[in-house]
């Protein structure tokens, strides 16, 4: 495998996922924290009605706790050094800098604890990559405000990233702006942290809501350049390259029409800084009626990505006319099952290949350096009585799908860096469950909230330090 030197091999969180200490350092509540866990959380996400009141009586709050990254954060960081990361991908939780979102003077003890974080990886030589926005907007601005429904929060996002660029100028040369900003359409709750009042109302809610965030987005490209020199500011998609059922003509069309909105709408506007001519008729057929600012266009314009970055997890494959037998499960993002593809405990499909064809197709279109964000399999793993773990099945679905990427390297990709996801067990996003596992390193946590928090070290943990240490050449 060809594999660029400098490559960024390393692994993927978010801090509502893994820091826990949700009322600590001042920290004020986010939408992590109000989101139940166990299954029926992925209900609740794409459903409209959310009410953001917690009933600790009913539900547990995973995210309260997590894994504790809070207090622990050196002996992990001293784990993922071992492994040989290069880079480490996190987020700052806005409402630790920030508790209501709309003060404005930051919170002090919220900026202290990521300088220790920083400092601390620094000392080991790893670069942090930091998303400036995972899934956690501050509660506040969305009981007060309803979330990015509102422009306001614009202007409250401007003040917490020249406060987060200026604090860590000498600290964080990569960043992100919003965490997979096209599943806003799919899940409004998590990115843009409302629940769309109806069905009717979620795809124009929906597409309001991403163009402030494209604004935003764009603010902080700019604001990031002037206040780091030298900064690598990204975007970040979620991205499932969208295959046709068949060879029906009807089903490439669909398959196409659906891909690009899903994939290279908010992809377009953050990297070419346009709308695409293409949404013109999708917002027309769907009575979608985007109010703009004047002069958001231009900020658009001049607030483009240094790089794109992107989750990868499944393809999709889509089909006109789908009977309900046909539709994937575990899909998130829709689609009929792909007869070709297995899919993993959770119902999400693996696919090796659709990752090169996604880093073909990202290049293809926009010429930037790529990195892959997140990618990794979500799985329960047994704990041996002699305390080992023997995960290989992980160490197959990374090594597959690292395979791809070294194909896309020799087909003239420009990848820059790898992290895969949750390189440590944390709670997850979907489901808030402990048990849904993508780590190298085992956190002793479950899903009834026993568990120790002890950490020890996977299979894959060995072997993943391998892979890094040649540079991808043993896989
Ligand atoms: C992405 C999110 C992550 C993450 C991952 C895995 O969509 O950016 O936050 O959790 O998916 O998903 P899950 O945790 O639901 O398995």
């Amino acid at each position: 495998m060809n594999f660029p030197e400098n490559f960024l091999w390393g692994g993927a969180t978010a801090a509502n996922q893994l820091e826990g200490a949700s009322q600590e350092g001042g920290k004020g509540l986010n939408l992590a924290d109000v989101l139940p866990g166990g299954k029926s959380r992925l209900k609740l996400l794409s459903q409209p009605g959310f009410d953001f009141e917690m009933d600790t009586e009913k539900f547990t709050y995973p995210n309260h706790e997590a894994i504790d990254f809070y207090h622990r954060y050196k002996e992990d960081i001293a784990l993922f050094a071992e492994m040989g990361f290069k880079v480490f991908r996190m987020s700052i939780a806005w409402s630790r800098i920030f508790p209501n979102g709309d003060e404005l003077e930051p919170n002090e003890e919220g900026l202290a604890f990521y300088d220790r974080v920083f400092d601390e990886l620094h000392k080991y030589g790893i670069e942090p990559l930091v998303t400036i926005a995972h899934y956690e907007t501050p509660l506040h601005l969305i009981k007060e405000y309803g979330g990015w429904k509102n422009r306001k929060l614009i202007e409250f996002f401007e003040r917490y990233v020249t406060v987060i660029f200026n604090r860590y100028k000498d600290k964080v040369k990569y960043w992100l702006t919003f965490n997979e900003i096209n599943g806003a359409t799919h899940f409004p709750l998590f990115g843009l942290g409302f629940s769309a009042t109806s069905e009717e109302s979620r795809l124009q809610e929906s597409f309001q809501g991403l163009h402030h965030q494209f604004v935003a987005s764009a603010i902080a490209v700019k604001l990031g350049h002037q206040i780091i020199p030298g900064s690598q500011i990204g975007n970040m998609l979620i991205y499932a390259p969208t295959y046709s059922y068949d060879s029906n003509p009807e089903n490439v069309m669909h398959a196409l029409e659906d891909g690009r909105i899903f994939n290279f709408f908010c992809g377009d506007v953050q990297v070419r800084g346009e709308y695409p001519t293409f949404i013109n008729r999708y917002f027309k057929e769907n009575d979608i009626k985007i109010e703009m600012h004047e002069g958001d266009l231009e900020t658009i314009k001049e607030g483009t990505v240094d790089f794109i970055s992107f989750s990868y997890y499944m393809s999709r494959t889509e089909k006109k006319q789908k009977t309900p037998e046909e539709v994937g499960e575990g899909n998130l993002i829709g689609g009929v099952k792909n007869p070709f593809l297995k899919a993993s405990d959770w119902g999400w499909e693996i696919d090796p290949t659709g990752l090169r064809v996604a880093l073909n197709e990202l290049y293809d279109r926009y010429q930037k350096p790529l990195m892959v964000v997140e990618n990794g399999l979500g799985a329960y793993d047994k704990v041996e009585e002699d305390g080992s773990i023997n995960d290989d099945y992980r160490i197959d679905y990374l090594r597959d799908h690292i395979k791809a990427m070294g194909e896309a390297v020799e087909d003239g990709v420009d990848l820059i860096g790898y992290t895969s996801w949750g390189c440590i067990d944390l709670v997850s996003a979907s489901s808030g469950e402990y048990s849904k596992r993508y780590g190298f390193i085992y956190v002793d946590k479950h899903d009834d909230g026993s568990g120790t928090l002890e950490r020890s070290r996977k299979k894959s943990f060995y072997w993943y330090k391998d892979v890094i240490s040649s540079n991808g050449e043993k896989l």
